[in-house]
């Protein structure tokens, strides 16, 4: 069984290795395809995007087809940067700019106002399929100083104040236990467990 996780982004496409390994799945990537257009993310929500990024991929290549779409919400920003997350800082699109960004737009802002979710849509499409599409969130704070140097992104500064460490100080495997990204994809469990197990 061949899922294509569409993404180039590489923290998760581990993520998802370790994941779909577990349920018996071989999984390639956009890594896998470098011709393939990228497809722009046009939408206004989480699922837009993530249902966007699959049903393209799933159409050109006529296969089984996962697409995530992320991001952290920070309540002392109204929820920014939400979709926005991974072109936070603007062109300069690394992980060290948009936490950069992060700490400065919470300047000033104390321990206790700066709690945030990070939040996980994934959408499942193929061929004459209906799309799947399921969320999962965790609760954190945001750090003044990064901590932990494991998984990707916004990690250093999130806080899982239930573990008691940053989610860039979890293993690979304890990260994949609690993230935002295990709970949308339990959920995906859950709902369609038939639906996974027909396709191949
Ligand atoms: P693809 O569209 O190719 O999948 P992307 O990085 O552009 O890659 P998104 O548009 O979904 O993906 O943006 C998600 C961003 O949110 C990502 O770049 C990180 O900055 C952040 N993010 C998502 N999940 C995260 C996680 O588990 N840990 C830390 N940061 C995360």
């Amino acid at each position: 069984k061949t899922i294509v996780i569409a993404t180039k982004n590489k923290g998760k496409a581990k993520e998802f290795e370790a994941l779909f390994e577990a349920k018996g799945f071989k999984i390639k990537t956009l890594l896998d395809y470098p011709d393939l257009p990228d497809v722009e993310e046009t939408g206004k929500t989480f699922a837009e995007n993530a249902c966007l990024k699959a049903e393209t991929i799933a159409n050109t290549l006529e296969c089984l087809v996962l697409a995530d779409d992320s991001g952290l919400k920070v309540d002392a920003l109204d929820g920014r940067p939400g979709i926005y997350s991974a072109r936070f800082a603007g062109t300069d699109k690394s992980d060290a700019a948009n936490n950069a960004k992060l700490l400065h737009e919470l300047t000033g802002i104390p321990k206790e106002e700066r709690q945030a979710q990070f939040h996980c849509t994934l959408a499942v499409a193929g061929p004459g399929k209906e799309t799947l599409v399921v969320s999962g969130e965790i609760e954190g704070d945001i750090l003044t100083i990064p901590r932990g140097d494991e998984g990707f992104g916004y990690d250093p500064l999130f806080y899982v104040s239930k573990l008691g460490k940053a989610m860039a100080e979890l293993s690979g495997d304890e990260k994949n236990k609690i993230s935002h990204r295990a709970v949308a994809l339990k959920e995906l469990d859950q709902c369609f467990s038939n639906w996974l197990e027909e396709v191949n």
